[in-house]
C-alpha cells in the first residue's frame, strides 16, 4: 500500500451511514478539526429517504420540526412546502445540507461495511466494506439508522410470483405505474397506510391483505401558508427548544407562539365522558400523531387507553361504508399507540372505493404465493404486482449484519444475544470507542428523530472535545451504569403500556429476535437532562483511558 493510501485509510473517526444521523456526525467532526470517513451503502445521502420512495411517503412529524437545527441559516432559507413533506422534499433537503457543508468529499457511496473491530494494541476500529476499502479510526460512530432492514415476510412460494414485486423500502428510483395493473398489498404498517390511498387511485384493483389493523389519525396535511410560516420562523428558536425539552417526543405543532406542549389533563380520569370524546375530537381535527398527548395516560392506563381507542373506532365505523370492513379495520389485538401511531391521508376512505378490497388474514390466511397471485384459504387472488409494506428488523437489525468485535473478539451480536444493552443507548459495556447513534435504549424511535439525532453527536462531539483537552484515547462504558440505565428503561416501559404492543419495538415482528422495549420511553427532555448530568458530571458511567 503507498503512503498516500495509507494516509486515506486513517482517520480519527469511522462513521457508518449517511442518513441524517451521519451527515450531522460528520458536520460536527470536521468543525473540530477531526478527521472522518463516512462509508454508505446507497449512492447518495438522507439515508431513510433515499430508500423509502413508495407512492404516498413523507413523515408524519411536522416538516418545521421534522428538519436540523443546528443550521439557524438553513432553517430560516429553507422553505418546506406542507405541513408534512414528502419524500422527495426531504431527500433534496438532505441533499442540500450535503452540498451546503460539503460532506460529500469524506462519504464512500456504494460501501457496504461488513466487519468492524477493535484492535487492543493500536486502539483504533478496522472497518471494512464488502468491495474491500478499509479504514481505521480512533472512534467508530454507527449511525447506521433504527429502520434501515428490511423485514421480508415469511410467506411460502413468495419467489414464484411472476408479475412485478416491489418492497416499500426498496422502491424503484423512477416510480411504478400501476395504471390498469391489479395490485396487491400486503401489510397495514405506516408504510402501507400512505401508499395504499395512493395505489388505489391509479391501479385497476387493489386488494389489501390485513393480518393485524393499525391504529389511524388523519394527517390533515395540506400546503404551508407563507406569512403562517414567516411568523413561526420568527420564534424558530424557542420552538426547537420545546421540541428538545419535551415531556414526550419532541414533535412539532402548529401553533405560531411556541409553548410547553404538555398535555392539559395528566389525567382522563379528571374528565366526563362527553368531555373526553371533545377533547379527542378536537386533536382528531388537529391531526398528527400527537393525538395520543389528548391526555397525560393516554398511554399508561389501560381505562383511558380504551377510551381513546374506542373514539378512534368509532371514527373509523363513521368513515367507512361497509361495516364487516370497518370491524376488520378496527384494531383490538393492542393498546393504541403501543404499536406506532399511523397517520393518513383518506386511508379509511379509501375502502369505500369500489376498486378496493380488505382481505382479512385472520378469516382466510395466505396459504401461499403463487405464480400469478395470493392464494388464500378459500380462493385465489390473481395479481399483475405485489407490493410488500412487511416493515423492518428494527433498531438492532443494521448492527446485527455488520460483524463488530471488541479488542478481545467478542462479537456484538453475542453480547446482545440476549437483548441490546447500551449505556444510555450510546455506547454498549466491553465495546471500547464505539458510539451507537440513536440506539436502544434512547429515545429513538418514540421521538422525532432529529430531535434524537442532533442531541446524541452534540453529545458524542462534547465527549471527545472532553477527551481531546485531557489527551484521553479510550472511552468505555462502565458494566455497572450499563446495567443500571437498562434496569432503568425496563422500568420506564414497564410503566407504560407499551410492552403490551407486541410490536417492532420489541422485536416481535421478526422470527427469533429477543423480546425486549428496546427504545426509552422517558421522553426527549428528561432524557436530555439524563445526559446533561452524566457529561456535566466528568461523564458519570463512562471511564476513560
Ligand atoms: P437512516 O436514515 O436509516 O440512515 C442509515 C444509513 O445507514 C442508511 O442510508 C443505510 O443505507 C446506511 N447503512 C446501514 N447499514 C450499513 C452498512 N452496513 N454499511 C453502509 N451503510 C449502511 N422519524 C421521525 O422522527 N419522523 C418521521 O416522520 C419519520 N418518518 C419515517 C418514514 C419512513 C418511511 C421510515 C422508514 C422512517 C421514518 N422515520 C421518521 C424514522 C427515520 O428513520 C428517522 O427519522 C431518520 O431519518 C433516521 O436517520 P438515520 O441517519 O439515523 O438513519
Ligand atoms: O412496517 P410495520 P412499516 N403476512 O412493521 C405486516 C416508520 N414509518 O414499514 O402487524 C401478512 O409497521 C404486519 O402485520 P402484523 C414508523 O416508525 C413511518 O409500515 O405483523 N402481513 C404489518 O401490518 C413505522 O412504525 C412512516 O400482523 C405481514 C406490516 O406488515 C415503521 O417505520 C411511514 C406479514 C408491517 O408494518 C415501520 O413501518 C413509514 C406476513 N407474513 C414507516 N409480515 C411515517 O408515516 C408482516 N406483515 C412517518
Amino acid at each position: 500500500m503507498s503512503a498516500e493510501s495509507v494516509q486515506e485509510s486513517e482517520f480519527d473517526v469511522v462513521i457508518v451511514g449517511a442518513g441524517f444521523a451521519g451527515m450531522y456526525m460528520l458536520h460536527r467532526l470536521r468543525g473540530m478539526g477531526l478527521t472522518a470517513r463516512v462509508f454508505e451503502q446507497g449512492d447518495g445521502v438522507g439515508g431513510t429517504w433515499y430508500w423509502n420512495r413508495y407512492p404516498g411517503a413523507r413523515c408524519d412529524a411536522e416538516s418545521l420540526a421534522y428538519s436540523y437545527s443546528f443550521d439557524a441559516e438553513l432553517e430560516q432559507q429553507w422553505q418546506w412546502s406542507e405541513r408534512y413533506a414528502t419524500q422527495p422534499e426531504i431527500l433534496r433537503y438532505a441533499e442540500h445540507v450535503a452540498d451546503r457543508h460539503d460532506l460529500y468529499r469524506d462519504i464512500r457511496f456504494e460501501q457496504t461495511v461488513t466487519s468492524a473491530a477493535f484492535d487492543q494494541e493500536s486502539g483504533r476500529w478496522r472497518v471494512s466494506t464488502a468491495d474491500g476499502l478499509e479504514a481505521t479510526g480512533c472512534f467508530l460512530v454507527m449511525a447506521t439508522g433504527c429502520l434501515s432492514v428490511p423485514q421480508l415476510p415469511d410467506i411460502a412460494g413468495l419467489d414464484s410470483f411472476s408479475g412485478n414485486r416491489y418492497q416499500a423500502s426498496l422502491w424503484p428510483r423512477n416510480g411504478v405505474d400501476f395504471s390498469g395493473q391489479r395490485v396487491g398489498v400486503i401489510g397495514t404498517g405506516s408504510s402501507a397506510i400512505q401508499a395504499i390511498p395512493v395505489i388505489a387511485q391509479q391501479a385497476a384493483h387493489l386488494s389489501v391483505f390485513q393480518r393485524s389493523p393499525n391504529f389511524s389519525v388523519p394527517a390533515h396535511n395540506g400546503k404551508l401558508d407563507q406569512d403562517w410560516v414567516d411568523a413561526f420562523k420568527k420564534n424558530y428558536r424557542e420552538h426547537r427548544d420545546f421540541h428538545k425539552r419535551a415531556l414526550s417526543s419532541g414533535f412539532g405543532d402548529l401553533e405560531i407562539e411556541p409553548r410547553d406542549r404538555t398535555p392539559q389533563h395528566e389525567s382522563g380520569h379528571e374528565l366526563s365522558e362527553a368531555e373526553f370524546d371533545a377533547l379527542c375530537e378536537e386533536y382528531w381535527q388537529t391531526g398528527g400523531a400527537r393525538f395520543m398527548s389528548v391526555v397525560g395516560d393516554a398511554l399508561s392506563d389501560e381505562q383511558i387507553n380504551a377510551r381513546v381507542a374506542r373514539f378512534v373506532h368509532n371514527k373509523i365505523r363513521q368513515l367507512v361504508d361497509d361495516s364487516k370492513t370497518a370491524d376488520a379495520l378496527c384494531p383490538t389485538d393492542h393498546p393504541i399507540g403501543t404499536k406506532r401511531i399511523c397517520v393518513d391521508t383518506g386511508y379509511y376512505e379509501t375502502y369505500n372505493r369500489t376498486n378496493v378490497a380488505l382481505v382479512n388474514l385472520r378469516e382466510t390466511p395466505i396459504e401461499r404465493i403463487t405464480s400469478t397471485g395470493v392464494q388464500l384459504s378459500d380462493r385465489h387472488v390473481e395479481l399483475d404486482t405485489l407490493v410488500l409494506a412487511t416493515g423492518f428488523d428494527a433498531m438492532t437489525g443494521a448492527m446485527k449484519n455488520i460483524d463488530v468485535r471488541n479488542g478481545a473478539g467478542l462479537r456484538l451480536n453475542e453480547a446482545w444475544s440476549e437483548g441490546p444493552k447500551a449505556y444510555l443507548g450510546l455506547m454498549p459495556a466491553g465495546f471500547d470507542n464505539l458510539f451507537l447513534i440513536t440506539g436502544p435504549g434512547s429515545p429513538s424511535v418514540l421521538s422525532n428523530m432529529l430531535v434524537s439525532i442532533e442531541q446524541h453527536v452534540d453529545f458524542i462531539a462534547d465527549v471527545l472535545e472532553y477527551m481531546g483537552e485531557r489527551q484521553s484515547q479510550r472511552i468505555s462504558a462502565d458494566p455497572d451504569a450499563q446495567e443500571q440505565w437498562v434496569a432503568h428503561v425496563n422500568e420506564v416501559a414497564n410503566e407504560t403500556l407499551f410492552p403490551k404492543g407486541g410490536s417492532w419495538y420489541l422485536g416481535a415482528n421478526v422470527p427469533g429476535k429477543p423480546r425486549v422495549f428496546m427504545p426509552y420511553a422517558g421522553g426527549v427532555g428528561v432524557y436530555r437532562e439524563v445526559c446533561d448530568d452524566v457529561a456535566n458530571n466528568d461523564y458519570r458511567g463512562f471511564k476513560f483511558a
